[in-house]
């Protein structure tokens, strides 16, 4: 398995010693489309997190988004985030943080082959499963993020939180997080 993964990887590997800001990445993703279904894992709880491959530059995960299925509004500690949508339909929201809380702006449909890119320069989001449909994405983050803020649709009150992997490498893990990955791997 993941021969195409792990070209992948290394290829953004590469791309990532060339130029950090990684101006082929989204090209690179949008490309992508075999042997991912293995690795992914749908929940009813909520959306899952795979870890595909991390190292110092990047991570790569896909993400299952079961029908109806949310991310809280959150941002990415400061990283760049490319979203390949695999598989169904996922639809992303900008927010913006203003003084009377978080205010919603665009609102965009993504569809298999689609490549979405966000920092937190440009909002705050959510993602979330198309209506009636399931979807799986792949997630790049550079540098790797352990934790994010998440925000207080209301209120735009937030916290800081650990975010988690359900499996790595095909291998479920339960909600292990970034930080017990990272040191088992070191
Ligand atoms: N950033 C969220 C996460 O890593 C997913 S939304 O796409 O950026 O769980
Ligand atoms: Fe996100």
């Amino acid at each position: 398995m993941t021969a195409a993964l792990d070209n992948l990887c290394q290829e953004l590997a590469e791309e990532f010693h060339r130029d950090p800001r990684g101006k082929r990445v989204a090209d690179l993703l949008g490309r992508y489309a075999e042997e991912w279904r293995e690795w992914t894992f749908f929940e009813t709880e909520g959306y899952t997190r795979n870890l595909v491959h991390r190292c110092g530059e990047f991570e790569l995960l896909l993400l299952c988004w079961n029908t109806d299925q949310t991310s809280p509004i959150h941002d990415h500690a400061g990283q760049q985030c490319w979203m390949a949508v695999l598989d169904g339909v996922v639809e992303e929201v900008h927010y913006r943080e203003k003084a009377e809380g978080v205010v919603e702006g665009a609102v965009r449909r993504f569809q298999k082959g689609q490549v979405a890119f966000i920092q937190d320069e440009i909002a705050l989001h959510l993602v979330r499963a198309g209506a009636g449909s399931r979807g799986v994405s792949l997630h790049l983050y550079s540098n790797p993020i352990d934790g994010c803020r998440i925000y207080e649709p209301q209120t735009g009150e937030s916290r800081w939180i650990e975010v988690g992997y359900h499996s790595v490498r095909g291998e479920l893990c339960g909600a292990k997080t970034a930080e017990t990955v990272r040191s088992e791997w070191a």
